[in-house]
């Protein structure tokens, strides 16, 4: 949440995580909503704690246990905020259809699942093609479904060569011209979005909702 310190209940709910406590997480996050909180600003809240664990992680002051346990307490946050945690999923909408999957070599995929219930709860119809997905995996849903939008999720650094490789593939198999591409997750930027040739990037999952409304209403 650049640009603003925390109120003092979020900065408790960043507490809770970092302290990889589950009640109070859960706690926390019960004393947000009913202090009428947005769901999607809390998961900002949330992903401030999770920047600081992913930077724990990489000084060595925190472990891979730690890093996973972080990944599970962000899925209870999800589920008690409403949002999927599973994947894959497909989802029936009146508006138009979005592709959605982790690039390959990549397996982060709760901010994904965040931006699939955000598409899904505004009406848009969504192909969750999961985690680690190549890009010939792309292309060949791309043909199946048929989709307006291709939302690329990473949050590896590799995941960037990921992304351009799928791009590439569209443009190969003649469909790049047929759907826009959004990417996002992590350290996605406007670099980013140039490097991989997409057409767009979301910061946050409303932005990527946001995008898909301003292409295909
Ligand atoms: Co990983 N991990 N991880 N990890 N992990 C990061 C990404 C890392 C930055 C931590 C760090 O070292 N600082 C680092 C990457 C470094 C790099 O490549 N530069 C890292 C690493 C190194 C690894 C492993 C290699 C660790 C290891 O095994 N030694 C390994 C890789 C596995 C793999 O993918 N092949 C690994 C594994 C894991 C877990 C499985 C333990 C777990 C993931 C669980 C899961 O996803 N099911 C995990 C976690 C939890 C993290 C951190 C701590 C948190 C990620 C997260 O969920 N954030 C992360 C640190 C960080 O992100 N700073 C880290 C919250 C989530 C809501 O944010 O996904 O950004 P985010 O989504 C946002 C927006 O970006 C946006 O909407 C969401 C809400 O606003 N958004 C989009 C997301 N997707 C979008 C798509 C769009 C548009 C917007 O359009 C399509």
């Amino acid at each position: 949440m650049p640009g603003r310190s925390l109120a003092a209940e979020e900065q408790a709910l960043v507490d809770a995580i970092l302290e990889f406590d589950e009640d109070a997480v859960l706690e926390q996050v019960q004393r947000l909503r009913s202090g009428g909180k947005d769901p999607l600003q809390i998961v900002e809240v949330a992903r401030v704690a999770m920047d600081e664990v992913g930077q724990r992680f990489q000084t060595k002051q925190l472990f891979l246990t730690e890093l996973i346990m972080g990944g599970e307490l962000l899925k209870s946050t999800m589920r008690a905020l409403g949002f999927a945690t599973g994947t894959p999923a497909r989802a029936e909408g009146a508006k138009g259809k979005v592709l959605l999957g982790t690039v390959a070599g990549d397996i982060h995929d709760i901010g994904k699942n965040i931006v699939l219930s955000l598409l899904v709860a505004n009406g848009y119809d969504v192909v969750d093609i999961g985690v680690d997905v190549p890009a010939g995996r792309f292309v060949e849903e791309v043909r199946r479904y048929r989709p307006d939008v291709v939302g690329m999720c990473g949050l590896l650094t590799v995941a960037f060569d990921s992304m351009k490789a799928t791009v590439d593939a569209l443009v190969g198999a003649g469909l790049r011209d047929e759907v826009k591409v959004i990417v996002g997750g992590g350290a996605v930027d406007q670099k980013v979005c140039d490097y991989v040739g997409a057409d767009a990037w979301g910061p946050t999952a409303a932005d990527a909702v946001a995008i898909c409304r301003k292409w295909i209403g």
